[in-house]
C-alpha cells in the first residue's frame, strides 16, 4: 500500500501586462509578471480514482489571473499575490491552500532631459524580484518577498585570522575584491485577509527598496571583515528600515576573483600590490547564509 503525501496542481508561467493610466495627469504605470498558481484541498482522488470532478482546470487557473488582474491591484505584487490566492479559496470550498509565485520585470521609468518620462521604462536587468504568497483558508496569508541584487567592490573588503591548519592554503589578505549575487528574502508579519495586506500596501511596496538600500550601503560603506559580518550588519539594516518585516534572510554566493601570475611575461608584476587584471571565477563559490529574526517573530527559528 501506499499513501499519497503532498499533491498540488494548477498552472505555471502565466505571463501578464498591466498598465494603469492616470487621466489626468497622462502618467502611466506599468507592472509585467510571471505567476504561478498552485493549489492544494481536497483533490487526492484525482490523482488515486481517475476522478476529474474536483479539478479546476489549469486553463481556468490562467483565465482566474488575467481576471483578478484586470479587476484588482496588480502591484505590489506581494497584493496581487494574496487577492489571488485568497479568489481561489473563497471561490471553491475544497480548495484549502493556494500558493501564488510571482517574479516581477523590474520596469524602471526613465528619466528624459532630467524628468521622469510619462511612459517609458527600462528593464534593470541585474535586479530581479519574486513574491510567494501562501493562503490558507483558517490561517491566513504568509508573504515572502525576495531580490536579487549583483554587487561588487574593488577594495574595502579584507579576509584574514581564519583556522589555518593542514587544509588550508589560502593567503591571508587586508585587500580584496568582494561581489557576490545577493539573494535577500523577507518573510512579512502574517496577515489575515487580503484587505488587511491592501492596508499595508505602501509598505509591501517600499521592501524591495529597502532591501536595496540595506544591502547597497553596507556593502559600500563597511570595511569587509568577511562575508558573513557584512551580511550580518546588511539584515540588521533591513530589519531597522521595514518594520513590517518580521525576518530576512541572505544568501551570499562569494564571487572569488584570482589574481593572476604574469611573471612569466617579461617579468611584468601583476600580484599582491601590483595585482590590475584578475580572473573572474565562476566555480567553486562560497555560500554564505544566514536569516535574522526580529527577537519577537513568530518564526524564529525557522529553518534554512
Ligand atoms: N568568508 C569570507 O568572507 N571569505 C572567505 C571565506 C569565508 O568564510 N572562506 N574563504 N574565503
Amino acid at each position: 500500500m501506499y499513501q499519497l503525501g503532498d499533491a498540488l496542481y494548477g498552472k505555471d508561467n502565466v505571463r501578464v501586462y498591466k498598465v494603469h493610466r492616470n487621466p489626468t495627469t497622462g502618467v502611466q504605470d506599468v507592472c509585467e509578471l510571471t505567476v504561478c498558481v498552485l493549489l492544494e484541498g481536497d483533490i487526492e482522488t484525482s490523482y488515486t480514482k481517475e476522478d476529474n470532478s474536483v479539478l479546476v482546470t489549469t486553463d481556468a487557473i490562467k483565465n482566474t489571473v488575467y481576471i483578478v488582474a484586470k479587476k484588482s491591484p496588480a502591484t505590489p505584487p506581494e497584493l496581487f499575490g494574496a487577492i489571488l490566492g485568497d479568489h481561489f479559496i473563497q471561490q471553491y470550498n475544497h480548495i484549502h491552500k493556494a500558493h501564488i509565485s510571482i517574479d516581477a520585470v523590474t520596469w524602471s521609468r526613465m528619466t528624459v532631459d532630467g524628468k521622469p518620462h510619462p511612459h517609458s521604462f527600462f528593464e534593470d536587468g541585474s535586479v530581479k524580484r519574486t513574491v510567494q504568497v501562501d493562503v490558507v483558508r483558517g490561517a491566513g496569508i504568509t508573504i515572502t518577498s525576495a531580490a536579487s541584487l549583483s554587487v561588487l567592490k574593488s577594495t574595502g573588503s579584507e579576509f584574514w585570522g581564519y583556522i589555518k591548519d593542514a587544509y588550508t592554503t589560502l593567503p591571508e589578505t587586508r585587500d580584496r575584491i568582494l561581489s557576490s549575487n545577493v539573494d535577500v528574502k523577507w518573510v512579512w508579519r502574517h496577515f489575515a485577509t487580503p484587505q488587511e495586506v491592501e492596508a499595508h500596501a505602501s509598505q509591501l511596496e517600499a521592501g524591495f527598496a529597502a532591501a536595496r538600500e540595506a544591502t547597497f550601503a553596507v556593502f559600500a560603506k563597511d570595511v569587509s571583515m568577511s562575508a558573513q559580518a557584512t551580511l550580518y550588519k546588511m539584515a540588521e539594516r533591513f530589519l531597522d528600515i521595514m518594520p513590517l518585516a518580521d525576518s530576512v534572510e541572505y544568501s551570499w554566493p562569494n564571487k572569488h576573483y584570482i589574481e593572476i601570475d604574469l611573471s612569466w611575461h617579461k617579468g611584468l608584476q601583476n600580484t599582491g600590490k601590483d595585482a590590475e587584471v584578475y580572473l573572474p571565477q565562476s566555480a567553486p563559490n562560497g555560500l554564505i547564509k544566514a536569516i535574522l529574526h526580529r527577537s519577537s517573530s513568530r518564526n524564529a527559528g525557522a529553518k534554512l
